[in-house]
């Protein structure tokens, strides 16, 4: 299988995250993408490229200009406007002062972008997420000339990434901006299947009201976990998109057996669509031992699952996400690869 990865991922590295009410060091960090590395060597995966440079204009066929122009732009007036530390939104055009113009100020022009405030921006961080992009929008290209598989070793991740906002680690949506490639490739029908232990509210959010994107998550119930605010069972689709959204909230402790009893239903609901391509949005923070996540996923469970998703038979690019057990992410994240290699 190939993989695409840059080292410019290295270039998000904010010394900050708010977490329990403390400035901590953040779960999402560039380590992340060295263990991963390492794993992939270990198993003989040698088959690694650079990304290809696609521009702003496949970005900008999901996001919103002008949030790609904040986001290119907030660390340096952050900066400017003579913050000493990483830019942290701070108030929110919220339920009661919903007055959804941007701001002139910085520090209320990021509350506007922002979906969630633990995520800081700091210097670097548009340099990588742009490059993540390109790292998703390569794996996109290898798919399109016909490859079986692809892994975009992305990093920062982008599920959380809606049109217009960033938040939960997320700055651009990569598996989002991969998918609509795919489209505008020639691809009638794509299908992306998250499997995060997050719901994808960006992905969701980005394709709600389309049918020519499938949109299925399978995520911890948002009445219990981050992002709280979607990811319900009872959001299908809008418009002509009705239907074209299905979420699997899961509850606290879930084991794999129930969570697998979900990927099959999800993977039923994927053959009958009639997918051409298939996105996996691969976070391996289901893990037993992620320490932000609440599912009992086993090592092995990663090996099995991927052979599943083997079974579709549909051109598929795995695009990283999250997985915060740092020692056991390159393990987990390379037995989905290696088991969809074997199914
Ligand atoms: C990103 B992805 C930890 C709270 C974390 C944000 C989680 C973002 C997860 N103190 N809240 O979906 O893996
Ligand atoms: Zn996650």
């Amino acid at each position: 299988m190939q993989i695409i990865h840059t080292d410019r991922h290295r270039l998000r590295a904010s010394k900050t995250e708010l977490s329990g009410g403390l400035l901590v060091p953040p779960f999402e960090c560039p380590e992340r993408v060295e263990h991963i590395l390492a794993e992939l060597d270990r198993r003989g995966h040698t088959d690694i490229v650079e990304p290809q440079d696609f521009g702003l204009d496949p970005i900008r066929r999901v996001h919103d200009a002008d949030f790609v122009d904040f986001l290119k732009t907030c660390w340096a007036e952050w900066q400017a406007a003579g913050f000493e530390g990483e830019a942290i939104a701070s108030s929110w055009p919220s339920r009661r002062m919903p007055r959804m113009t941007p701001p002139r100020h910085i520090d209320g022009r990021i509350g506007y972008y922002c979906l969630a405030c633990e995520t800081s921006i700091s210097e670097g961080t548009w340099e990588a997420a742009y490059a993540a992009a390109q790292v998703a929008l390569t794996g996109a290209k290898r798919i399109g000339q016909g490859a079986r598989a692809a892994f975009s070793l992305c990093r920062p991740p982008g599920h959380h990434a809606a049109q217009d906002m960033f938040g939960g680690y997320c700055f651009l949506n990569n598996a989002a901006i991969a998918a609509q490639a795919m489209r505008d490739g020639g691809a009638a029908r794509v299908a992306v299947r998250d499997v995060d232990f997050h719901h994808g509210n960006g992905t969701q959010a980005i394709f709600y009201d389309r049918e020519d994107v499938l949109f299925l998550s399978l995520h911890g119930d948002p009445m219990d976990a981050f992002p709280y605010f979607l990811g319900g069972s009872d959001e299908t689709g809008a418009g002509a998109g009705q239907g074209f959204t299905v979420n699997y909230p899961l509850p606290p402790g879930c084991p794999y057996s129930t969570w697998v009893e979900a990927l099959e239903d999800a993977l039923g609901k994927i053959a009958a669509y009639g997918a051409d391509a298939l996105v996996i949005s691969l976070g391996v923070d289901t893990f037993e031992r992620d320490p932000i996540s609440f599912f009992k996923l086993t090592s092995d469970d990663f090996t099995d699952y991927g052979a599943r998703l083997a079974r579709l038979g549909l051109p598929t690019l795995f695009v990283m996400e999250g997985g915060y057990a740092v020692a056991e992410i390159g393990v987990n994240t390379v037995n989905v690869l290696d088991g969809f290699g074997e199914g």
